[in-house]
């Protein structure tokens, strides 16, 4: 059987980061693109030369060129420009949205039966007009936002609560921003929901809200300590496991930024909530039943990624 090609449509820390996880997992040979002359085919060299050390065979090469990504399975999309400090990923928008309309095009030429992940900033609006601008199926174009916020709060919460991070399965829905929202009640640790541990007597109600809001601003604490881009670690591995799940056709459920068309009141648009993902790429959106503060918070996210759908549609009249 020919080996999975994975394409990497950006070449910068993120991008850098997935080809290496890509590799020492064998996902399969590696494209790395970017319109930077250079960066990609020196990364790609520099990485090829962990291979001796590491033991994988990947071939990873580096590109300028589309037509190189060329009959990729999974094409994850980093392209563009990540927060420094003092910017919101709303402030992202203009540049992005031009960046996703070149990737679109050159994903719709060259990979069209490709697994799309897409990364890029303000999120759910990015993952949404490149799926506009490649006319891909809404089934095979999705945003990773979701695994890393969940990660975030698990990491919180097996801090606070002195545990195991393996044991701790947490929940958040809503658009990648400031009014994402980590769901407590379905959020668990070793199938306890984190209420109860409340109730028990091991958190406190106050220490599990800061816990709530050091996750919505999670990434927002990263660019202010790093202050010359974002996070990239966490974010490229959250994308690999979403790769992972549609190349071993896993049937995860990964709370990812999926087309919403009819479920949780939504109709047509991507936003976080959690989906089976397997060898058809987004097979079931699943429909959890929302608790009245839920529902609100939920509401108020898929407001704020609404506007900046409006905003995209005011940019470019290509998606009125
Ligand atoms: P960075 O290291 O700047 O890499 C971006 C790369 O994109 C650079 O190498 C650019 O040369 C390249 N690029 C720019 N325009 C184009 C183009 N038209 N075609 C191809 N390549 C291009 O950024 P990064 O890797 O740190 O972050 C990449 C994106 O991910 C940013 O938009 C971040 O905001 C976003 N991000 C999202 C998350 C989520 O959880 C959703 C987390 C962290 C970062």
């Amino acid at each position: 059987m020919a080996r999975k090609k994975i394409a990497l449509v950006g070449a910068g820390m993120i991008g850098g980061t997935l080809a290496h996880l890509a590799a020492k997992k064998e996902l399969g040979d590696i494209v790395l693109f970017d319109i930077a002359e250079g960066i990609p085919q020196g990364k790609a060299l520099d990485l090829s030369q962990c291979g001796p050390v590491e033991g994988f065979d990947a071939r990873i090469t580096g590109t300028n060129d589309y037509a190189d990504i060329a009959g990729a399975d999974v094409v994850i999309v980093t392209a563009g420009i990540p927060r420094k400090p003092g910017m919101s990923r709303d402030d992202l928008l203009g540049i992005n949205l031009s960046v996703m309309k070149a990737v679109g095009e050159g994903i719709k030429t060259h990979a069209p039966d490709a697994f799309v992940i897409c990364i890029t900033n303000p999120l759910d609006a990015m993952v949404w007009a490149l799926r506009e601008f490649s006319g891909l199926p809404h089934n095979k174009v999705v945003g990773m936002a979701g695994v890393l916020d969940s990660a975030r709060f698990a990491t919180f919460l097996a801090w606070e609560f002195g545990v195991s991070v393996k044991d701790v399965n947490a929940f958040v829905l809503g658009g990648h921003g400031d009014t994402m929202v980590p769901v407590t009640s379905y959020t668990t640790v070793s199938g306890i929901p984190v209420d109860d541990l409340v109730k028990m007597g091991k958190s406190s109600k106050a220490s599990i809200d800061a816990i709530v809001q050091r996750t919505r601003s999670g990434g927002g604490e990263i660019v202010g300590l790093l202050k010359t881009g974002s996070a990239y670690y966490a974010p490229a591995t959250s994308a690999i496991a979403m790769a992972e799940a549609y190349l071993g056709d896993q049937k995860r459920i990964l709370p990812c930024a999926v087309y919403v068309d009819g479920k949780y009141g939504l109709d047509g648009l991507y936003v976080g909530v959690p989906a089976v993902i397997g060898a058809n790429g987004v097979e079931e959106v699943v429909e959890i039943a929302l608790d009245a503060e839920a529902k609100v918070n939920l509401q108020t996210s898929v407001d704020a990624v609404k506007e900046l759908l409006v905003a995209c549609k005011g940019i470019d009249n290509s998606l009125a």
